[in-house]
């Protein structure tokens, strides 16, 4: 089973949006594994953004990501590292499809609500920098088969 790193950013958290977003990955058929609400350091923004360090987004993206508290999730499914980005929708939200978490709730490319791994590699990565191995619970739902076939 796939897993994959997402976090509800400061204005996700701020517009009490947290319950509808972890709702549409329940809804959806996805199984949450790891959960945390957390101020997130300045050190471990640099990190999971390091891959923008260069961009003249970047400082101002640090600064938000550590402005307010942050939900980081796992979640684990077929296919879930695509699917979450496609429920998450572009990242730009005025370009966004209308029924994506930022197509229906955002209009600023700075204030996208929420954070989606791009592929495996990256997903691994953020795993590992956002959890400890013990804060992750491997389960299977009881309803597994009226979702699988
Ligand atoms: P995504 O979050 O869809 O994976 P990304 O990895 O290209 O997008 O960029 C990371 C975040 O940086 C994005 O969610 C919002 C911010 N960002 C990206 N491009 C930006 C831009 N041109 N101006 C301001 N913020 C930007
Ligand atoms: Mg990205």
């Amino acid at each position: 089973m796939e897993r994959t790193f997402l976090a509800i950013k400061p204005d996700g958290v701020q517009r009490g949006l947290v319950g509808d977003i972890i709702s549409r990955f329940e809804t959806k058929g996805f199984t949450l594994v790891g959960l945390k609400l957390m101020k997130v350091s300045r050190e471990l923004a640099e990190q999971h953004y390091g891959v923008h360090r260069e961009r003249p987004f970047f400082a101002g993206l640090v600064e938000f990501i550590t402005s307010a508290p942050v939900v980081a999730m796992v979640w684990e499914g077929d296919g879930v590292i695509a699917s979450a980005r496609k429920l998450i929708g572009a990242t730009n939200p005025l370009t966004s499809d209308l029924g994506t978490i930022r197509g229906d709730y955002g209009v600023s490319i700075g204030r996208n609500i929420i954070h989606g791994s791009d592929a495996p590699e990256t997903a691994q990565q953020e795993i590992s920098l956002w959890f400890k191995e013990d804060e992750l619970v491997s389960w299977q739902p009881t309803i597994t088969p009226w979702i699988y076939e």
